[in-house]
C-alpha cells in the first residue's frame, strides 16, 4: 500500500480472532476455505442457526430447488460429479454445502446459535467488536459478513393479518407439522419460490387460492436426472464437467448483453415465452392473466415446466384482484369478494433492499452504515465500505446478478479479501479502508449503467430496486467484467494504517 500509517499512539488489543466470518452458507463456507488454504486458521464463523447452508438450510418448502444448474451452482473447487439432476433439490445442495464443511474441516470454526446483532470498530485497538444476540462480543481484526442478500422473509403489510384465525406461515418457514392435505389454502405472492410449491400442493389440497399480485415471466425448464455414465465420467475425467461448467457459464452469461445494455433484445424470447403459455394452458382468461406486460428480466426470469398445468387445475384459483384485506377467515380482494380459507402461506419474499439490518454495524468516529445506507446501500466494489475498516461483505450492494450463479460472484469477492489480507501482511498493517473517492466513483459508475438496464427501465417493480427506485441489489454488467475489477486489490483505492505497536 502506497498510503502511509497513521499510528494511533496506542498499543494494539490482542483481538480473540484475527477474522470473523458471519454466516455459513455459500459464502461464509467459501471465506472460510480460502483462509485454510491460506495458512489462516485463526477465524470462526458465527453462525444465528445451528447448521450450515444459509438459503439452502432455511428454505424447505416443497419443490425448492435451485434454478442455476447445479455443475455451475456450485465452487468452483469442489465439483460435485454426483448431481442427480440438472437442477439439483435443496436437500441434495444442503447435503453438498455439509459434505463441503465436513471434508474442509470446519466444524472447529464454527459457532452455531449466535447472531450478530451489533459490530463496533474501535479505532484505538484496531479491532471489531462484535456483539451477539446471547450477550456475548468477541473481538477480531477483520470481518468478513456472509449472510445473503435472501436470508430474512418478508411478511407484507396487508390490513387485517393478525385477524386471521386459521394457520399462517412464510413459505422460507414451512410448517412441516401441518398437514394440508384436505385444506382449503390462500397462497400470496407468485414469484420463484411459489412457482415452485404451488404444483406441489396443489393435487393435495382441497383448494388453492392463489393471489397474484405480478405475473412472472416463465419459461420451459430443461430439467432431466443426470445419466449414470455422465456421473461416472465425470468422476474418472474430471475435465469433462469443467468443461460442461464453462458451457453453462458462458449460456447464462450471453443473457448479460441484453439484460444491461439492450433490453429490447427480450422481445424474442418473450414471444417464445407467450408461445409456452398458450401451449400449456388452454383458458384464454387464465392466458391474459398470466402474460407479463413489462419486458422479460426486469424481475427475475422463472423456469417452470409444471406451474402453468397446476394453474389449470380445477382446485386451483389464480385471483388477480388485489387484496384489500386478511379477514377471521380467509382473503378479501378489492371486488368485495371473500375466499375463505383454512391456512394463509405468504410467499412474498425477502428484505433484499436493506442489505445489513438488523446488525447495527459502527465504524470510524461512531459513524453507522445503516444511517448511512437509508437512501441505499452502497459499497466499494460491493465489497467494503469507507469508514469501515476490515469490514468485508460478500453479496453486498450491487453484486446480486438476475442471469448467472452468484456463487461465480462469491468467489470472486473472496479473491478480493484474500488479496487485502496478504496485502495487509505485506505492509505490516492492521487494517484497511477504501477511499470515499473510490467508492464514489464505483456508485457513479453503477448507478450510471443501471440505469439503462432492464431491471431499471423494464416496466416492473421488482425487489431489486429501493422504495424510490435505487437499484442497490444487481450487478450491472457482465460476472467476469466484474471479477476482473474486484479479484486483485487497488492500492490506489485503500487506505491502510497500523495501530502503534510501541509506546
Ligand atoms: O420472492 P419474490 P420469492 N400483496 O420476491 C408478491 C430467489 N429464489 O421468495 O411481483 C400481494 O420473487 C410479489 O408480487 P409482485 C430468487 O432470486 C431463488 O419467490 O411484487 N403480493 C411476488 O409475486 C427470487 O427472486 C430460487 O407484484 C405480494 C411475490 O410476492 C428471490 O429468491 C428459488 C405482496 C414475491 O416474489 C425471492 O423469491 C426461490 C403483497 N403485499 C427463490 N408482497 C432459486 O432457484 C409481495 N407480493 C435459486
Amino acid at each position: 500500500m502506497n498510503a502511509p500509517f497513521k499510528p494511533t499512539g496506542q498499543a494494539p488489543a490482542k483481538p480473540d480472532v484475527d477474522v470473523a466470518i458471519i454466516g455459513s452458507g455459500f459464502s461464509g463456507l467459501g471465506m472460510a476455505i480460502a483462509l485454510l488454504k491460506d495458512g489462516r486458521e485463526d477465524f470462526v464463523i458465527l453462525e444465528k442457526a445451528n447448521g450450515v447452508g444459509g438459503t439452502w438450510r432455511d428454505n424447505t418448502y416443497p419443490g425448492c430447488a435451485c434454478d442455476v444448474p447445479s455443475h455451475l451452482y456450485s465452487f468452483s473447487f469442489e465439483p460435485n460429479p454426483d448431481w442427480s439432476r440438472v437442477y439439483s433439490s435443496q436437500p441434495e445442495i444442503r447435503a453438498y454445502l455439509e459434505r463441503v464443511a465436513d471434508k474442509y474441516g470446519l466444524r472447529p470454526y464454527l459457532r452455531f446459535g449466535r447472531t450478530v446483532t451489533k459490530m463496533v470498530f474501535d479505532e484505538v485497538g484496531g479491532l471489531w467488536r462484535v456483539t451477539t444476540d446471547d450477550g456475548q462480543v468477541i473481538t477480531a481484526r477483520v470481518v468478513v459478513s456472509g449472510t445473503g442478500g435472501l436470508s430474512r422473509p418478508m411478511l407484507p403489510n396487508i390490513k387485517g393479518m393478525d385477524r386471521f384465525k386459521g394457520k399462517t406461515f412464510h413459505s422460507a418457514w414451512w410448517d412441516h407439522g401441518y398437514d394440508l392435505t384436505g385444506k382449503s389454502v390462500a397462497v400470496i405472492g407468485t414469484g420463484a419460490s411459489a412457482i415452485q410449491f404451488v404444483p406441489q400442493i396443489a393435487p393435495k389440497v382441497k383448494s388453492l387460492t392463489l393471489f397474484q399480485r405480478t405475473p412472472p415471466w416463465i419459461v420451459p425448464k430443461m430439467d432431466r436426472p443426470m445419466h449414470g455414465w455422465e456421473r461416472a465420467l465425470f468422476r474418472a475425467a474430471p475435465v469433462f464437467q469443467k468443461l460442461l461448467r464453462g458451457v453453462i457459464y458462458t449460456q447464462m452469461e450471453s443473457r448479460a448483453g441484453a439484460f444491461v445494455f439492450k433490453p429490447d433484445a427480450m422481445a424474442t424470447a418473450e414471444k417464445q415465452a407467450r408461445q409456452f403459455i398458450a401451449a400449456t394452458i388452454s383458458d384464454p382468461v387464465l392466458r391474459e392473466k398470466v402474460t407479463p406486460t413489462y419486458r422479460m428480466g426486469c424481475k427475475r426470469i422463472l423456469i417452470s415446466n409444471d406451474y402453468y398445468p397446476a394453474l389449470a387445475r380445477p382446485n386451483v384459483n389464480l385471483v388477480t384482484d388485489g387484496i384489500a384485506e386478511i379477514t377471521a377467515s380467509g382473503v378479501r380482494t378489492a371486488d368485495g369478494m371473500e375466499h375463505e380459507v383454512d391456512a394463509i402461506i405468504y410467499s412474498t419474499g425477502f428484505a433484499a433492499t436493506d442489505a445489513l439490518s438488523p446488525t447495527q454495524v459502527y465504524g470510524r468516529g461512531g459513524r453507522h452504515l445503516n444511517a448511512e445506507w437509508e437512501a441505499g446501500a452502497q459499497a466499494y466494489l460491493g465489497v467494503t465500505v469507507s469508514g469501515y475498516p476490515n469490514f468485508f461483505m460478500l453479496m453486498g450492494p450491487n453484486t446480486g446478478l438476475g442471469h448467472n450463479s452468484i456463487v461465480y460472484m462469491i468467489e470472486s469477492q473472496i479473491r478480493h479479501v484474500m488479496d487485502g489480507l496478504r496485502r495487509m501482511d505485506a505492509a505490516g498493517a492492521t487494517w484497511m479502508d477504501p477511499k470515499r473517492e473510490a467508492q464514489n466513483q464505483f456508485n457513479a459508475f453503477v448507478q450510471e449503467r443501471v440505469g439503462k438496464t432492464v431491471w431499471n427501465s423494464g416496466g416492473c417493480k421488482s425487489w431489486y430496486l429501493t422504495e424510490d427506485g435505487r437499484n442497490t441489489t444487481i450487478w450491472p454488467g457482465f460476472t467476469f467484467d466484474y471479477r476482473r475489477r474486484v479479484k486483485a486489490v487497488d492500492p490506489a483505492a485503500y487506505d491502510m494504517e497500523r495501530v502503534k505497536t510501541e509506546a
